[in-house]
């Protein structure tokens, strides 16, 4: 089996995480299921990184040691990857024994070859980045000098004795690297950036600090410690036992894929191989580098406050949500742009309305004409044919996209064939098969390839929609994880109907995140007021009456219980048409959508709502009410409205993105 080893950055631990390191970990954790779908043995890293003087500083601010900070934040860490149904297999801190000894084991490696020797080094250091700036950069006229990773002047001057790693001997092997693995940096342009930053040419690195106490100590040397970013890079090997060099070392190493942001290219992509070469180990065998995601358009930091919370997204959305989101909307080479506007539009479209009501349709219909299982014998069409050919080729195209990590682009994809499904059941309209005896075997075709074609995507998705993966498989009865074109399982029965992405409550969202936009937010929940009637007539009945008034009578307390109120089947339909009944000025006959077939409905609503008002709105309606005959015309239900003293109708409005045939419960 063939093994596949990744890592996440580790994180600095000076404060909690946000959805940048969200979103890392997340993609981090996609690719791990990912592979393993596709057969490999993976091992899926990430960790925190807790030296250096940044995290020095951090803690004095708020009176702790650095280890208390530490050991506070990772909790928060962990916390959040767990929430995120982040499944790592190992988590290594920095302050950890077998890292510090790992460290210290290759720091005397290098030493021992004659790469690393003793100076001093006088300039400018950033503490935010952990970075020593280069004499090459300009220095302003009061002293200060612009770090080249943050952008941010500081006047930080350091002049310490330390060791330092002849870095400059490694420009030629590492260029010859590069040219003979243009891969090694994923995407080119970034390759492009490393191999023009060696090209300038590269200067001895400084490895040790004098004036740092936080961090670890230089073996044969306690009065220094080594420098973080030699500490960090080095947890890669660490964690899988470098110090022992055991069974997972041997197996794992060198890693398959490390993935971060672009900030910290430079250190995966020039100082790590160059370290490795120097230790005498194998380089990795490629970066994946991400853009930044950006809030409202502006990079998103701590220092510019506006960094999100991602509790506040999972307080209104499950992980999967947001999982799917961050997975959709971020290409690789390219900065995402966060707006809680755009997350609500896309979870409501593609995971509500597209995807779920696809679910909850086809296994509506398949409870609703069959009992929840098939015992018919099922004719196909060509057309079905077709639904199973457009699948294989789907497939195809997202694996090839997924191996090179355009989630976006993949997504996309299965969601076009998510909305072909959702078309193609609107064309071959179940619910007019389901009225003749010989149309039944067609039936039981149409829902049978609906119920594969939902697997087979539901396992495409699985890397991403790991929660919802786990519920479609079990409303099916299928324990099949792998991919392809699914068969169904042989004792076919499907479950009771779950709600997958259920509506979230948009209003609450916006208020909690205080970004309510002037219009109206996309999915704004049930207005101030409803929509206004046409004219002010006489009272008149809200809904037409029904069938006759055998409803049992309630209880003396006039109170009812569960039971009772669970036989009123409430549900979301969608107007299609209306038109006026003739000679009967107060009633319009419509044509609904149910979600799983049609049907007509009269109202006694003529007077204050014309057919206009409701074409293409969505209504409540009484689903299972006797039917009843209104001048000669057969109304299947009952549209609900809010009444006045007067009687006066008012149709309630729903969220746009709820989905037809929803349930009111
Ligand atoms: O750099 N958009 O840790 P760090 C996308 N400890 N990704 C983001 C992001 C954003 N707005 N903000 C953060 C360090 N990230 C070092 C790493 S590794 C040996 C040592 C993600 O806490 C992204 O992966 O600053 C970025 O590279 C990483 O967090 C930086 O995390």
């Amino acid at each position: 089996m063939k093994k596949f080893y990744l890592t996440t950055p580790i994180y600095y631990v000076n404060d909690v995480p946000h959805i940048g390191h969200a979103y890392t970990t997340i993609l981090a954790d996609v690719i791990k299921r990912y592979k393993g779908l596709r057969g490999h043995r993976v091992f899926f890293l990430t960790g925190t990184d807790e030296h250096g003087q940044k995290i020095e500083r951090s803690a004095a601010k708020q009176g702790l040691t650095p280890k208390q900070l530490s050991d506070a934040m990772v909790e928060h860490f962990k916390e959040l990857w767990r929430t995120l149904h982040i499944e790592y297999d190992a988590f290594i801190r920095t302050t950890d024994e077998v890292h510090i000894r790992g460290v210290q084991k290759v720091f005397s490696r290098v030493r021992e070859k004659g790469d690393i020797y003793l100076g001093e080094y006088a300039g400018h250091y950033c503490i935010s980045c952990e970075n020593f700036i280069p004499d090459s950069v300009e220095e302003t006229s009061d002293g200060k000098r612009a770090c080249p990773d943050c952008g941010r002047l500081t006047d930080n001057r350091v002049r310490e004795k330390c060791y330092f790693f002849r870095l400059s001997a490694y420009g030629d092997r590492l260029l010859k690297f590069y040219a003979e693995n243009p891969e090694f940096v994923t995407p080119r342009s970034r390759m492009n950036e490393v191999v023009s930053f060696v090209k300038m040419g590269l200067r001895d690195l400084s490895v040790t600090r004098s004036t740092v106490k936080w961090g670890i100590p230089v073996p044969g040397d306690p009065q220094q410690t080594i420098y973080v970013w030699f500490d960090a890079l080095s947890n890669y090997i660490t964690a899988i036992d470098y110090l022992d060099e055991g069974e997972r070392f041997r197996d794992f190493w060198p890693a398959d894929l490390h993935i971060m942001a672009k900030d910290i290219l430079k250190y995966h992509a020039v100082y790590w191989p160059a370290f490795l070469m120097a230790a005498g180990l194998p380089l990795p065998r490629k970066e994946l580098i991400h853009g930044w995601w950006l809030k409202d358009e502006k990079k998103m930091s701590k220092s510019s406050g506006n960094v999100l919370d991602p509790h506040i997204l999972l307080r209104h959305f499950s992980a999967d949500a947001i999982r799917y989101f961050l997975m959709r909307e971020a290409s690789i080479g390219a900065d995402g742009n966060f707006s809680h506007e755009g997350f609500i539009g896309r979870v409501n479209t593609d995971l509500t309305n597209d995807w779920a009501n696809l679910v909850s349709r086809t296994t509506g219909m398949i409870e609703k004409y069959f009992a929840n299982s098939f015992q018919d014998n099922a004719a196909y069409t060509d057309r079905e044919k077709e639904i199973e050919t457009q699948y294989n080729a789907l497939e195809k195209s997202v694996l090839d996209l997924f191996d090179q990590y355009q989630f976006n682009r993949g997504l996309e994809a299965v969601f076009e064939y998510v909305n072909q499904l959702n078309r193609y059941i609107v064309e071959v309209q179940p619910w007019n098969l389901a009225k003749e005896e010989e149309n039944r075997p067609r039936l039981a075709g149409v829902l049978k390839t609906l119920s594969r074609a939902i697997l087979s995507i539901n396992a495409l998705l699985s890397p991403i929609l790991t929660e919802t993966a786990a519920m479609v498989r079990a409303i099916f009865h299928s324990s099949d994880l792998g991919l392809g074109w699914k068969d169904l399982p042989e004792t076919f029965a499907i479950g009771r109907g779950t709600q997958l992405f259920p509506r979230v409550d948009s209003k609450a969202f916006f208020a909690e995140t205080e970004a309510i936009p002037a219009s109206a937010p996309i999915g704004a929940t049930m207005p101030e007021t409803s929509m206004p009637p046409q004219a002010d007539a006489a009272a008149q009945p809200t809904a037409v009456p029904q069938g006759d008034a055998t409803t049992k009578v309630p209880a003396a307390d006039g109170l009812i219980d569960i039971d009772d109120f669970k036989k009123v089947q409430m549900i979301v339909a969608r107007v299609l048409a209306a038109a006026k009944v003739e000679k009967a000025d107060k009633l319009l006959k419509l044509e609904i959508d149910t979600g799983d077939g049609t049907r007509t409905l009269v109202a006694g609503i003529a007077l204050h709502y014309t057919p206009e008002d409701l074409v293409g709105r969505k209504i409540i309606i009484v689903k299972n009410l006797k039917p009843a005959k209104l001048r000669g015309i057969l109304s299947q239900g009952m549209i609900l409205a809010a009444s006045d003293a007067a009687n006066r109708p008012y149709i309630p409005i729903l969220p746009e993105e709820t989905p037809v045939g929803a349930i009111l419960k």
